[in-house]
């Protein structure tokens, strides 16, 4: 696929209107394991830990983690000893965004009304939480205390019975204080200290010390990712969903600040070397200036080295109209859309595949990365198209109920009889007969 000028730029450019339908599935395809390289890695380590439980994961952090565990669980009084080191004002930006995302994900809990669909026959839905839930903080190359909150409060919420919560452990052989201090918030009394795909085989088989759980929940690398779709393939434990190396859209007129457009595909970028900043444009000035403004903000990261090789496998599309650049964005699918856009709201209505969009100019994504209240847990590698991020819904299974009173088998009776007449199933048809 030819990009539009000299690549001294940081972002290829392509121009919509030149690319086929093929050049575009090309552009948007992402992580896909052709080689099946990470499929097999993983598939070994699933099988050594359902084989060898607790020896194996101890033998994995010594050989990924570089640390040789004495034990593979922090305690309470270890939690709130650790969560003791974190300061004043960490505390306070921890427990707002607490806050918000509970505020929020407590609104998602609601009864359905009973529906009466026919004289005397009821039915409805109830929630009921899943018993047994597996989240899986990641703890890489930056540990996320607020991907902690961001599962920890919907399974909460929803009343999952049991919690179990795995992180690689850190360098020390114990846990990030800033996860200990949301244990505290959540009032979840262990953290296990495993991570990568180990950990989620862990969580789908069940070893010595870690009960077998009914549904995994967390972002991860391509390992984890991997690991946690060959699981839900060979057990009955359930998954969120693949979510892999996160990734950002940002849909920008002319009206965008290119700071602001610049400084949003670099917070995508700096996540890791595989994430992917998109940039869709009406403007080549726009696209122009945002190259500046990265090669000028990337200089001055920590992260630089990751962003920069993240923005290599970035890319910008030229397009003639909002339109056409809304239809690139749905084909591509993003876990986050940003539209950087005066009038933002026109393209609402046209949205079709996002995990979480972020509207006008002062709706950076690292608000909801952290504490506006949604969640961040979304679908990634074009999932959005058939997958919803993490709500209580992950968290509940929805379980139908009917009645049927003397008035309604009445009154139902002789329909039930003739179907099941017609699909030739007589004792079905008798199942009402002898209650008329
Ligand atoms: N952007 C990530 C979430 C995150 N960002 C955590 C910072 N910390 C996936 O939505
Ligand atoms: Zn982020």
């Amino acid at each position: 696929i030819s990009p539009i000028s000299n690549q001294k730029r940081m972002l290829r450019t392509y121009n919509y209107n030149t690319l086929s339908k093929d050049e575009i599935s090309k552009l948007i395809s992402r992580n896909v394991d052709s080689s099946n390289e990470i499929s097999s890695a993983v598939e070994a380590i699933i099988e050594k830990v359902k084989t060898e439980g607790d020896k194996a994961l101890l033998a994995y952090s010594a050989q990924f983690d570089r640390v040789t565990l004495s034990r593979l669980v922090i305690e309470f009084d270890e939690i709130e000893q650790l969560a003791n080191e974190v300061d004043e004002v960490e505390q306070k930006a921890l427990e707002k965004a607490f806050y918000n995302i509970h505020k929020f994900h407590l609104s998602q809990l609601k009864t359905e009304e009973k529906v009466e669909t026919t004289t005397g026959v009821n039915c409805w839905r109830e929630l009921r939480p899943i018993e047994k839930v597996g989240l899986y903080v990641p703890g890489g190359s930056a540990v996320l205390p607020s991907t902690f909150l961001m599962l920890g409060i919907p399974a909460k919420i929803a009343g999952c019975k049991e919690i179990i919560v795995c992180s690689p452990p850190q360098k020390n052989g114990s846990v990030n204080i800033y996860l200990a201090y949301c244990a505290l918030l959540l009032g979840i009394k262990r953290i296990y200290l495993i991570g990568g795909a180990q950990a989620i085989a862990a969580m789908a088989y069940g070893t010595e010390t870690i009960t077998k759980v009914d549904k995994i929940f967390g972002p991860g690398n391509q390992y984890v990712t991997k690991a946690k779709t060959i699981v839900q393939n060979k057990t009955n434990t359930a998954i969120d969903m693949p979510a892999g190396p996160s990734e950002v859209l940002v849909i920008a007129d002319e009206t965008a600040n290119p700071a602001y457009v610049a400084a949003d595909l670099l917070a995508q970028a700096e996540h890791g070397a595989d994430s992917q900043a998109v940039l869709v444009s009406t403007s080549a000035d726009l696209i122009e200036k945002v190259n500046l403004e990265i090669e000028n903000q990337l200089r001055e990261l920590p992260r630089k080295e990751i962003a920069a090789l993240a923005i290599a496998n970035s890319y910008a599309v030229l397009t003639s109209d909002l339109q056409s650049a809304m239809n690139f964005s749905n084909q591509y699918a993003p876990e986050h859309l940003i539209i950087e856009t005066d009038n933002y709201e026109q393209l609402i209505p046209e949205i079709i595949n996002a995990g979480s969009v972020f509207l006008g100019h002062l709706t950076p994504e690292s608000a909801g990365d952290y504490a506006s209240g949604t969640n961040h847990t979304l679908p990634t590698s074009g999932y959005a198209r058939s997958y919803s991020g993490v709500s209580i819904d992950s968290f509940v299974k929805k379980i139908t109920f009917q009645h049927i009173s003397k008035a309604g088998i009445k009154n139902l009776g002789p329909t039930v009889e003739i179907l099941a007449e017609l699909e030739g199933l007589q004792a079905h048809a008798n199942a009402v007969r002898v209650r008329g």
